[in-house]
């Protein structure tokens, strides 16, 4: 576990991140091309989504071949090259595993829908009720969590797409075919593995109907799921790995116990309670401005809590799910760089791992897209149609999509200020904000004081100083309205960090007097005690 705590971790959407051959979707080579690139920031392992066979009705998150790469992104033998060049510069790959569902096109569903009794054990099939659906339960995309298959006249359970079927984990057989997987992996130099939605395989015994919400409940953190991680760790021989699970709705003391050592079910968690303050009454597609100090509370319960009992956590901001932080908690314009640096610098210096997700290194923004023909994530098309049967007009809709979209995180990433920005010699796959001409990677290599030097500095930094890999972590509390500030105390070192994530100023009071450590306001030399004004989203952090 330890290891990880020196690490920074990079996450790439291999569809948008670099396509070699010109047919504007990202690939394998693109990314082997790009492996110097990563060496430069500093990193140690580089998550990369799911690029295995798949019809990408959900852009690959529904897998048909676990053990193939789809020709849309390379060969296998691309794959080994890949992996190689990486390990060649001292990088680690960790892969994507989708194991809470499979598409409806692996072999295994297929099977199943022959009326197959193995594999029809293999997935979650039940017979419907007077009111139709075995239950009431919505899926995470919008509709009801059951398709209905008439040839076998039952219903298949899927929390995501119709085309996703969620896994049987009761099964122990499934549980053999998915460690069998690591173990494929594992044989071809893979380093880690990230699970997708993990803390939802474990579904009850008895289907019932929710009357106060859309079912997760009853199969959030499910029954066996210590049970069932425990057992995948141990067959796929999991020790020594660096394991992040995706946690979907889950509460602090599962996931101590899914990031405790002595546990041995993961090395961390991704949860999400920190990426909702901005929803109205916990609905994504009800806009609200950010609340600051639910933030703040959150990351105080959770950095804290993780703490106290052993558990770790995965720092993140941005992930492919999720819209751009910069455009969604601070300002992507007229303060875009002291933005960018903010939000790392808050992250970065908190106790876990941090993950850097592709283009938020230099400062991509939201995509800004004006019409629905430009969006393409299935989600936002299912959302457009729910809002606009809600009686949302064209405009509002558009609103909405346009500031919730996973679109937003999944533009090309912004190589330079070319027509495709680098990304593709061809049409890109789903379209590139303006602002890639000045905001890219060639103009920010240039530039010692560009958002990419800041991150290339943290990325270092928690390498150097065990007060941000090994520190204690304790938040302040005595803090104006959208100023996040903590301590990290290791041996005789303290850093004081202050973030400020507004327009506004603000004043604090610094308690010791120490030396200026990292600042996005280009300050330096010592730092009396007492109060100071904070400038509009300034990170100040101090030393003692
Ligand atoms: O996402 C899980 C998930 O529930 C959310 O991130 C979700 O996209 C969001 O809350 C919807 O409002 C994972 C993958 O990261 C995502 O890309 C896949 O679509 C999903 O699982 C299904 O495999
Ligand atoms: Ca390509």
């Amino acid at each position: 576990m330890d290891d990880f705590r020196k690490s920074t971790v990079y996450q790439i959407y291999v569809k948008s991140f670099c396509d070699s051959n010109g047919d504007g979707i990202g690939d394998l080579n693109g990314i082997t091309k790009k492996l110097p690139y990563l060496k430069s920031l500093g990193v140690d392992y580089i998550w990369t989504t799911p690029f295995f066979v798949s019809p990408l009705n959900d852009n690959g998150y529904d897998v048909a071949d676990y053990r193939a790469v789809d020709p849309l992104f390379g060969t296998m033998e691309d794959c080994e090259k890949m992996i190689a060049e990486a390990d060649r510069l001292g990088m680690g790959f960790m892969f994507d595993m989708v194991f809470n569902h499979t598409s409806t096109h692996h072999e295994w569903f297929q099977k199943a829908l022959n009326g197959d009794p193995k594999y029809m054990n293999y997935y979650i099939f039940r017979d419907g009720t007077d009111e139709g659906a075995p239950t009431n339960w919505v899926s995470k995309f919008g509709g009801s969590a059951w398709e209905y298959v008439p040839s076998l006249g039952k219903y298949y359970l899927h929390l995501f797409d119709v085309s996703q079927a969620d896994l049987n984990w009761d099964n122990p057989e499934v549980r053999a075919e998915l460690a069998d997987i690591i173990r494929f992996w594992k044989g071809k130099g893979i380093k880690g593995f990230r699970f997708d939605v993990v803390n939802l395989i474990s579904k009850p015994a008895v289907f019932e109907n929710d009357y106060e919400g859309d079912g997760r409940r009853f199969y959030t953190d499910g029954p066996h799921v210590h049970e069932y991680l425990k057992g995948l760790a141990a067959e796929g021989g999991l020790d020594g790995y660096i394991t992040v699970g995706e946690m979907s709705s889950t509460s602090l003391a599962n996931c101590i116990r899914y990031t405790n050592p002595k546990e041995h079910e993961l090395a961390m968690v991704f949860s999400f309670h920190h990426l909702k303050v901005d929803y109205k009454n916990g609905d994504k597609w009800a806009l609200k401005a950010p609340d600051f100090d639910e933030l703040r509370s959150l990351y105080k319960t959770w950095q804290e809590g993780m703490q106290e009992a052993d558990g770790w956590n995965a720092l993140f901001l941005n992930n492919h799910d999720q819209p751009r932080a910069i455009s969604r908690f601070t300002n992507d314009t007229t303060y875009h760089k002291e933005s960018a640096k903010v939000l790392a610098g808050l992250i970065h210096l908190m106790r876990g791992t941090p993950y850097i997700y592709q283009g938020e290194e230099i400062g991509i923004t939201n995509a800004g897209f004006k019409d629905i023909d430009s969006y393409r994530d299935v989600e936002s098309l299912n959302y457009y149609r729910i809002l606009r049967e809600a009686g949302k007009t064209e405009a509002e809709a558009l609103e909405i999509i346009g500031e919730r979209s996973r679109d937003n995180g999944r533009t090309p990433m912004q190589w330079d200020g070319t027509e495709n920005a680098g990304f593709t010699t061809g049409t890109p796959w789903l379209g590139i904000p303006e602002n890639h001409k000045t905001i890219n990677v060639e103009n920010e290599e240039q530039d010692p004081d560009s958002i990419l030097a800041f991150y290339r500095k943290l990325v270092a930094l928690r390498k150097e100083e065990p007060v941000i890999s090994d520190g204690r972590i304790d938040f302040e509390v005595e803090v104006p309205y959208g100023v996040i500030a903590y301590t990290r105390s290791y041996e005789e070192t303290q850093l004081f960090v202050w973030a400020n994530l507004t327009g506004d100023e603000k004043t604090v009071r610094i308690p010791e007097s120490g030396k200026l450590f990292l600042s996005n306001y280009g300050m330096e030399g010592d730092i009396p005690a007492g109060e100071v004004l904070l400038k509009p989203y300034e990170l100040l952090v101090i030393k003692k």
